[in-house]
């Protein structure tokens, strides 16, 4: 059976609903440290389950006879510069407690999600590639820097088949982000169709990697479902779709509401998204299980809007 820890986020609501339809209701439990999404907790079995309690994840593994854990539980790039010892507790150590349950072997496979968020200001910009200079500014970036780092070790030394992707800014319209720098992408949907108008908090060149959620999704049960001889990379594999600035996204949307109209007003984030990347080159993921997304820019608009309107 499946576990999700933190089904209840941004990725982790939609990746328990494509979970859920691949392996069946009943072998999916999702769990989260609250109760915050009701559709989720009543569509099949729930936990609250706090992802920084080893006992906790280790008894639920047992209860439910577990054999893949998807840890999705973590505080994001903005919230991590707010509270930065809260986020490296939550983030290492739900990791450790996955890691060492696959190393004693209660479980047998794990995915952990990495981030674009590992590159820093020293790492080429354009078409990032998988191996390179990586000097995270964030706290959140410095904690998925060091998770690659441990989840290669426990392979290497233990053979725990943990598998990652470092992913971009992701785009849906069935979750809110969880306080990110890439909101901006979500946030702009809802204020064009609610108000026609969004003041965005990153300045309007500011190219950064983006995903639709479904293809994220996708890719995850791709690597997942890889044969484990065709895995090369025990860190995390590069994972692109799109790159685009606010102002190219916001004339996707004019394009629908011709009245639209944004200012920009940069924030706090803007050093955040200054520091990462604006494209990334993911060939591993193709070259080692055919990694390819499939929405682009224009499909991704109207699929947002139509859903939101
Ligand atoms: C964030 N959405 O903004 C997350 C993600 C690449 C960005 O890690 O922190």
């Amino acid at each position: 059976k499946i576990l999700i820890i933190g089904a209840c986020g941004q990725i982790g609501t939609e990746l328990t609903t494509k979970l859920r339809d691949t392996y069946g209701v009943e072998n999916v439990i999702a769990s989260d440290i609250n109760t915050r999404n009701l559709d989720l907790v009543n569509s099949g079995p729930f936990e609250i389950l706090d992802a920084k309690n080893f006992n906790a994840i280790h008894d639920c593994c047992k209860n439910y006879n577990i054999k893949t854990v998807y840890l999705m539980a973590a505080l994001l790039s903005a919230t991590g510069e707010k509270y930065p010892m809260e986020a490296w507790d939550l983030n290492m150590n739900s990791l450790f407690h996955v890691l060492n349950l696959a190393k004693d072997n209660i479980i047998d496979h794990i995915f952990w999600p990495s981030s674009i968020a590992v590159f820093g200001p020293t790492t080429p910009r354009i078409n990032t590639p998988q191996h390179t200079i990586c000097e995270p500014t964030t706290v959140y970036g410095i904690t998925k820097q060091v998770g690659e780092r441990w989840c290669e070790y426990y392979h290497q030394r233990y053979k725990v088949d943990v598998r990652s992707v470092r992913y971009p800014g992701i785009i849906s319209w069935k979750t809110q982000p969880g306080g990110g720098t890439t909101d901006y992408a979500v946030d702009i949907f809802h204020k064009a169709v609610e108000q026609g108008s969004y003041e965005c908090f990153l300045k309007k060149d500011t190219e950064l990697p983006m995903m639709y959620m479904d293809d994220a999704v996708d890719a995850t049960l791709q690597l997942m479902q890889a044969p484990k001889e065709n895995i090369t990379i025990r860190s995390s594999y590069n994972l692109a779709a799109l790159s685009f600035t606010p102002e190219i996204l916001a004339a996707m949307i004019t394009k629908e509401i011709p009245e639209f109209k944004v200012t920009y007003k940069p924030d706090f984030r803007q050093d955040i998204a200054d520091s990462w990347p604006s494209s990334i080159d993911d060939t591993l993921a193709t070259r080692d299980w055919n990694w390819k997304p499939n929405y682009n820019l224009e499909q991704m608009t109207n699929i947002m809007l139509k859903n939101l309107k």
